[in-house]
């Protein structure tokens, strides 16, 4: 009774702005700030019935990522520090858009009943929260605070601005009952990453590798956050621009990884002077990462290293790494073997699967969203998975890195100095140094820069690795986005009949063409994908199938 009556009372405070209904999509909620106070209030509840149900510590991240500076929105992080589960979106989504306080609190009631969850009970509960540097975040947050405590036995804790990867990381941390402040967070990153550098083969560094990177931080929190880190980094040259200084420059405007990858030009504050140079760039809350080279042909584009082509850098590494691990290994029970499990959306370039196909490497596909790839990376002892967009991680099952720590003793005990110790040092290295709760700019960074490192590679063999396919993606306004339901991984139209067929008809026309539609799970549009031998072929097969969805 005190509980309903603490909802009820607290929800009227923010009520809900008419006309906007929301959905619970691939990047929680998100709309224009203004009209999210109803909506982070709730989300607070949702998240404290979420702490609540598991009995741990969840996450609440209020940001907007690559979109503009007006919007924001909110993501729930599980305790493991992955994306709230799926079961219970449908919940979310009916709170969030309950008209009255008396219909909210009904739905709490009628879940938590269905769920099983008791109030207050003995189990602490609590609820991290972070924000990114939106200017309406802070107002944002003292809403969620509300939400959270109105559900009774909840405690906020306010972790303040921290990029997505930070704050799922800590939930993640604090769940195995490890370290989980920023420090610690800079602690492992910098100590792993030194231990990788420590590693790279005699030779490589006193050759000409340039030591010089840089990176555009979006005018977001990446950019800061990476400023600070670079102090616990020796022997790197980070220079960091759009690194979010008061009053120069607007988050996410002409910067930024998605501005970067879609555009395919150089963000605001690179130019003619940096020619040559290895660049990167961070979405405005730094989850997703691409590097980057401004063309010598043309000043005004870049040559793009997107997620796929990071993603191969990575496979090759670990493959690499494995191989070395367990070559020489006369006694077969020496020997760790590891399933390796690539994971693309259909969104990969159509070169980077064959790439990786020809490395000898398992290959799987899983519909757009960090929550399927994830759940499919985890699947294997080391699951590599990335989109396109730079979004992506390397993800160590538990019983895998508790293997690779006997053998790192074993090894250190019989044959100190050997190959299979240095492999099983650096994979430990690698798998604490990439985050393991979510894909994370950071950390995807340094690992970047410590494989190319050990390599001895330049940003143009990186680049060579393999030619992208001439792709383009566009986008069709429609009245309902929902009218569109895909199969296989998005790659094939169920819904409406017929489409398909004629998707079939139209890349039948072109030598080596691929082409997907999928309803967009951020926007009311749905997305065109077409590769192709040629960008002519790619751009009229795009524009062919747009006018089919239409
Ligand atoms: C969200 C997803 C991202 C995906 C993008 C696609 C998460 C955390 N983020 O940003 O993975 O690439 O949506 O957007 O899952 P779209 O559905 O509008 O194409
Ligand atoms: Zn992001």
């Amino acid at each position: 009774e005190e509980q309903r009556s603490v909802l009820l009372e607290s929800a009227a405070q923010f009520p809900v702005p008419h006309g906007v209904t929301l959905s619970y999509g691939t990047a929680g909620f998100r709309a224009e700030a203004s009209k999210l106070s109803s909506t982070l209030f709730r989300a607070g509840i949702i998240a404290a019935l979420r702490s609540l149900k598991t009995g741990c510590t969840v996450g609440l991240m209020i940001t907007a990522s690559h979109n503009p500076v007006g919007d924001n929105g909110v993501k729930i992080a599980d305790p493991d520090g992955s994306m709230m589960a799926q079961s219970w979106e449908p919940f979310a989504e009916a709170l969030a858009n309950a008209e009255t306080p008396e219909c909210l609190v009904e739905l709490v009631f009628q879940f938590v009943k269905e769920e099983g969850i008791t109030f207050g009970g003995e189990r602490p509960a609590e609820v991290l929260l972070g924000r990114d540097t939106r200017p309406t975040g802070e107002a944002l947050l003292e809403v969620s605070k509300q939400g959270i405590k109105a559900i009774i036995g909840v405690v906020p804790l306010d972790m303040g601005i921290v990029t997505t990867p930070q704050l799922h990381w800590m939930v993640w941390r604090k769940n195995k009952g490890l370290n989980a402040l920023e420090l610690d967070y800079f602690m492992q990153l910098s100590e792993s990453f030194r231990c990788l550098i420590e590693m790279v083969p005699e030779g490589i560094t006193k050759q000409n590798f340039d030591l010089r990177l840089i990176v555009d931080g979006a005018n977001g929190v990446g950019g800061m956050k990476l400023e600070q880190l670079k102090e616990l980094l020796t022997g790197q040259e980070i220079q960091v621009r759009n690194a979010c200084k008061q009053g120069l420059g607007v988050l996410n405007e002409r910067v930024g990884a998605d501005y970067v990858q879609k555009e395919k030009v150089a963000p605001c504050g690179f130019g003619p002077n940096d020619i040559g140079l290895r660049c990167a760039s961070f979405d405005g809350d730094a989850d997703r990462l691409v590097y980057f080279r401004i063309s010598r042909v043309n000043i005004n584009s870049v040559d793009l290293v997107d997620g796929d082509k990071i993603l191969s850098l990575f496979a090759l590494f670990i493959k690499e790494q494995l191989h070395m691990l367990n070559s020489g290994i006369k006694d077969l029970k020496n020997a760790l073997p590891a399933s390796l499990g690539i994971v693309q959306t259909a969104y990969a370039n159509g070169a980077s699967t064959d790439y990786l196909k020809q490395l000898g490497l398992e290959v799987v596909f899983t519909p757009t969203g960090v929550k399927y790839l994830h759940k499919k990376a985890a699947e294997y002892d080391i699951g590599i998975y990335f989109e396109a967009n730079g979004h992506g991680t390397i993800l160590f099952s538990e019983d895998f890195l508790s293997k690779l720590q006997e053998k790192k003793n074993y090894f250190a005990a019989s044959s100190a100095g050997s190959d299979p110790l240095k492999a099983c040092l650096r994979l430990l290295a690698v798998s604490s140094l990439i985050n393991q709760a979510v894909g994370d700019a950071i950390s995807g960074l340094l690992l970047v820069e410590a494989v190319l490192q050990y390599m001895g590679w330049t940003v143009q063999n990186w680049i060579e690795l393999y030619h992208d396919l001439p792709s383009r993606q566009l986008k069709v306004k429609v009245a309902d986005r929902t009218a569109v339901i895909t199969t296989d991984a998005e790659t094939q139209v169920l819904r409406p009949f017929g489409l398909q067929e004629a998707i079939d008809a139209e890349t039948a026309k072109y030598d080596r063409a691929r082409c997907f539609i999928r309803p967009s799970g951020t926007e009311d549009v749905i997305r065109v994908y077409a590769e192709a031998s040629y960008q002519e072929a790619a751009d009229s097969l795009a524009q062919s199938v747009s006018q089919h969805v239409d």
